[in-house]
């Protein structure tokens, strides 16, 4: 991609009612503009984060045995009648109202819309246990949207719904998506840690949130330091060791500000162990059993004839909200480090005179071949000075740059850049290239 023929608009200044980090450096790297409070449209740099972001979120339910579907954004107010949620939600739902005078919403959540299809379709035990998920956008009228995408208003959601006979199998469908949210997190570049949670508007009895730790997060947090350093537990994990993996974290004490009991934390918690600080929701599970099929009829016959009512749980992760915690745990002075895994492009090349057509010659040909080789580049051949080139790469953070300049084209080498550490060498380009796709 040719910078000279992209779009990014970039900000000397983020704006001053960007309060955090996250917002301020997305708004200056040209990745979203607001449209409405809590609304924004994603430009083109933002647009490729948020579609990496979603792929490895996809990928990791697909490899848990999620099965994708598409739901609309606009749903029935009728079908939220049935569950008893459309006046128990509040001021939060946007309702709508077509030409035909039917009442509409705009979908915060679909645990009501899932459970309508899968009575529609699903009548014995034999096709369970299922796990439908999607990744749409939601709307929540959120009384103070704020934080640019980490508290919006219309956001993008993967919500994935499991379908069990009894308990005990909605219980293990539950450990699948907490390993599931753990191997998400850490292909993200984060340190997710799961908390005890309140369960809220959604209900059950069983609840975790997912929390990034970052000074600028919205609840306070408390939990045992072990866990923030606990590796991925991988995946095709067998049932004893999902409970493995599921006791492990559990044991040790971890909750949010609703759930915390000081007096527990201390005395499960060696002091030096005891952590307390801010986090950022990254995703939330809930198992509520029949809270959802018992209204809504979501039965299956059973082994013995019998309908029973299916056993549920949702599974949420803030997909566009992940933008901004990324940017909170990853970022300098000069601008963001995104992780090599959600990173916009792989590799930025910055020619440093565009006017010299051998500088040129040499750039395109790294292009060409770094592409060849499946990377993303990003080719910043305008003919802005080299100080503006170099602050506009570090600012945007793409995680290599590859300079070239017209005294080093003569002594037959480039510079590469590493722009989380910030170490540079001086090689020629088909060594940069080998390290490059190493
Ligand atoms: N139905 C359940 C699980 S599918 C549910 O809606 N859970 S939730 O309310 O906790 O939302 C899931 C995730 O969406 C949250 O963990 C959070 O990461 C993200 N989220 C919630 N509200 C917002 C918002 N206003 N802006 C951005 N992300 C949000």
């Amino acid at each position: 991609m040719r910078l000279s023929r992209y779009f990014l608009p970039t900000l000397k200044e983020a704006p001053s009612d960007a309060q955090i980090v996250s917002h301020q450096l997305m708004l200056r790297a040209g990745m979203i503009k607001q449209e409405a409070a809590g609304i924004y449209a994603w430009l083109p740099l933002g647009l490729r984060v948020l579609r990496k972001i979603e792929n490895i979120v996809r990928e990791e339910q697909v490899k848990a045995g999620a099965v994708e579907l598409l739901m609309p954004t606009l749903q029935l107010a009728d079908l939220w009648r049935e569950s008893g949620r459309y006046d128990a939600y509040g001021p939060e739902m946007l309702r709508i109202t077509d030409r035909h005078e039917r009442e509409l919403l705009y979908g915060p959540t679909n645990e009501e819309m899932v459970t309508d299809i899968f009575r529609g379709f699903v009548k014995s035990y034999k096709s369970l246990p299922l796990n439908l998920f999607h990744i749409q956008w939601k709307f929540r009228d959120e009384r103070r949207p704020r934080f640019g995408v980490m508290r919006g208003r219309e956001f993008l959601m993967k919500d994935a719904y499991s379908f069990d006979l009894d308990e005990a199998s909605a219980r293990i469908a539950y450990k699948r998506m907490f390993a599931a949210y753990l191997n998400t997190f850490a292909r993200l570049g984060l340190k997710a840690v799961p908390m005890r949670a309140d369960t809220g508007p959604i209900g059950g009895d069983l609840s975790h949130e997912f929390i990034v730790l970052a000074e600028t997060g919205e609840s306070e947090v408390f939990c045992d330091r072990k866990l923030v350093e606990m590796a991925a537990p991988g995946h095709d994990l067998s049932v004893e060791q999902l409970e493995g993996v599921f006791n492990e974290r559990t044991a040790l004490y971890a909750a949010t500000e609703e759930m915390h009991d000081a007096g527990r934390f201390e005395a499960e918690t060696a002091e030096g162990d005891r952590l307390s600080a801010r986090g950022i929701e990254v995703g939330h599970i809930f198992y509520f059993g029949t809270k959802y099929s018992a209204p809504m009829k979501a039965k299956v016959a059973g082994p013995d004839g019998q309908d029973t009512e299916v056993h549920m749980g949702s599974y949420g992760v803030g997909v566009s909200r992940l933008m901004g915690a990324i940017i909170e745990a990853s970022h300098d002075a000069g601008g963001i480090i995104w992780p090599d895994s959600v990173a916009p492009f792989d590799v930025v090349v910055i020619n440093l005179r565009a006017s010299d057509e051998a500088v040129s010659a040499a750039c395109e040909e790294a292009v060409a071949k770094l592409e060849a080789l499946g990377k993303d580049v990003l080719y910043d051949d305008t003919d802005e000075r080299p100080g503006g080139k170099f602050a506009t790469a570090d600012l945007i953070g793409v995680p290599w740059q590859l300079t070239i300049g017209p005294k080093g084209l003569a002594d037959g080498v480039v510079e590469l850049k590493r722009r989380a550490t910030g170490e540079k060498q001086t090689l020629s380009l088909d060594a940069a290239l080998e390290l490059l796709t190493k």
